[in-house]
């Protein structure tokens, strides 16, 4: 819970204009040709973050040209901007923009600062209430120009715009902090921590609602009224794409009431396959079974890397190892396999199977459990051998991405330490936990022996649940 609340802490700090005294050590500068004339662009950047700025400058000078073919305007008139990274915060004051902890991969806070270039801010009390359009376009905006073709982001950069929108909720989103309106008439809109993820989330619906052309079309009506004033003006140009009832969609999000259409509770990845079960509904894809076309590779697998989730003859040529939390067929033996028959247990900790696989210099672990559940789950894996070679791997699985929260080493316990290289893991709350990882990395060279538990508590670590766990012997030896 402590966790939860920091988590959306720093989320709420990240999207907070910050004043803060940088100390840049370095600078890195390019240009880029735009409609009206030559673009300079300057990175300052703090010491060792020489990559960050080159990602920085190189999605600039990309960007900053679709955003003026896609949105149909010039970018303003400006020659020079500085993009300045920093520790922490995001906005943008015109001659520089001055973005937080940019990470190569991660361009959702660079985009987002650049294209209020073009929707600038509310500024006048009119256009405040209309403060959950700009921000939710400024986010979403680098989706829809992927989807149109004007920008090529790889299936990475996508789920991290996604993730750092916190698009998905999860089971333990305590009530108090689910969405309350947005739209606030005459007040000044809320500066909750959701409320970025929220705006967010109403451009992928209305998105999702109107298909990509229309959506384009949305936007380039909007920007001919800009800077729009009234909530009726959107609802028009809306009506006109798409007529139906938009109070209805997006009541509980953007309209006062309950939530109707759409609940909170549909951004929620109940089968675990990557897609919201929001997303499965546009989709047609099954929100309760995660590999819909029974291919072998899950669902959101499948949309992020270009293959038809309904089609199964849609599927890469060869088979392809995928870490999806799906059991996908391998034309290999298990070098481990222990079946456990009986459902014995009522939690999604009860294992139903474990099967290790040799992938090379890996080891493929899955294990399979009788249910599909939605909870909190710990995976824990002790690695040993004769050696005094002993290892504890610990993940939770309450955050949308698994990560380590600790590690044992030979004894030696270090809490949140974050294992280099990481192993790839996969399961969130579905029924398959998928990992591969090198023995080599724990210094197992030879045999060794592998217990994996899956054991289960609420959010405020008070309720457990029954735990399970399988004890194996892996005939390893490192070739
Ligand atoms: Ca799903
Ligand atoms: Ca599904
Ligand atoms: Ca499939
Ligand atoms: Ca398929
Ligand atoms: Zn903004």
């Amino acid at each position: 819970m402590k966790q939860l609340i920091k988590f959306w802490k720093a989320f709420y700090i990240l999207c907070t204009i910050l004043i803060s005294i940088p100390a840049f050590s370095s600078t890195l500068s390019g240009s880029v040709r735009l409609k009206k004339r030559t673009l300079h662009i300057k990175i300052s950047y703090p010491a060792g973050s020489r990559e960050q700025a080159r990602y920085c400058l190189n999605w600039s000078r990309k960007y900053l040209p679709a955003v003026e073919r896609f949105v149909g305007r010039p970018f303003p008139n400006f020659k020079k901007i500085e993009i300045r990274i920093l520790k922490g915060g995001a906005s943008n004051k015109g001659t520089w923009i001055e973005i937080g902890p940019v990470k190569p991969g991660h361009p959702a806070l660079l985009f987002h600062e650049l294209n209020h270039y073009w929707f600038r801010y509310y500024l006048k009390a009119k256009e405040k209430d209309q403060g959950w359009l700009i921000e939710g376009l400024m986010s979403f905006l680098p989706l829809a120009m992927h989807h149109s073709g004007y920008i090529r982001l790889s299936p990475s950069e996508i789920c991290s715009i996604y993730g750092s929108w916190i698009f998905r909720y999860w089971p333990t989103v305590p009530k108090k902090m689910s969405p309350p309106l947005i739209y606030a008439q005459g007040k000044k809109w809320p500066r909750y921590p959701l409320f970025y993820a929220n705006t967010f989330k109403i451009q992928y619906i209305i998105y999702s609602e109107l298909g990509k052309r229309k959506y384009h079309s949305f936007l380039k009506n909007l920007i001919r009224i800009w800077p729009v004033t009234s909530l009726n003006k959107v609802i028009k140009i809306l009506n006109r794409l798409k007529k139906q009832n938009w109070h209805k969609v997006l009541r509980g999000w953007l309209f006062p009431g309950k939530f109707t259409s759409i609940k909170p509770g549909d951004f929620i990845d109940h089968d675990n396959d990557r897609l919201l079960t929001i997303q499965e509904r546009y989709r047609k894809t099954s929100p309760k079974k995660a590999d819909s076309d029974g291919d072998g590779y899950g669902d959101g697998w499948e949309v992020l890397n270009g293959f038809n989730p309904l089609n199964p003859r849609s599927r890469p040529a060869q088979n392809t190892i995928v870490i999806d939390g799906v059991l996908e067929p391998l034309n290999k033996k298990p070098i481990v396999q222990i079946t456990d028959p009986k459902g014995d247990a009522k939690s999604s900790t009860d294992i139903k199977s474990l099967q290790a696989f040799r992938i090379g210099d890996s080891i493929l672990l899955r294990c399979e459990f009788f249910r599909v559940e939605q909870r909190t789950t710990f995976h824990t894996i002790h690695l040993y051998d004769l050696n005094k070679t002993n290892y504890w791997l610990q993940t939770w699985n309450t955050r949308p991405d698994l990560y380590w929260i600790s590690t044992f080493e030979t004894g030696k316990f270090s809490k949140g330490r974050k294992y280099e290289p990481k192993p790839r893991l996969e399961n969130g709350f579905a029924n398959v936990f998928e990992m591969i990882f090198r023995p080599a990395d724990f210094g197992l060279h030879g045999k060794f022996r592998l217990t994996y538990f899956a054991g289960g508590c609420d959010a405020n670590g008070k309720k457990f649940w029954q735990s399970d766990s399988v004890k194996v012997f892996v005939p390893w030896s490192s070739r």
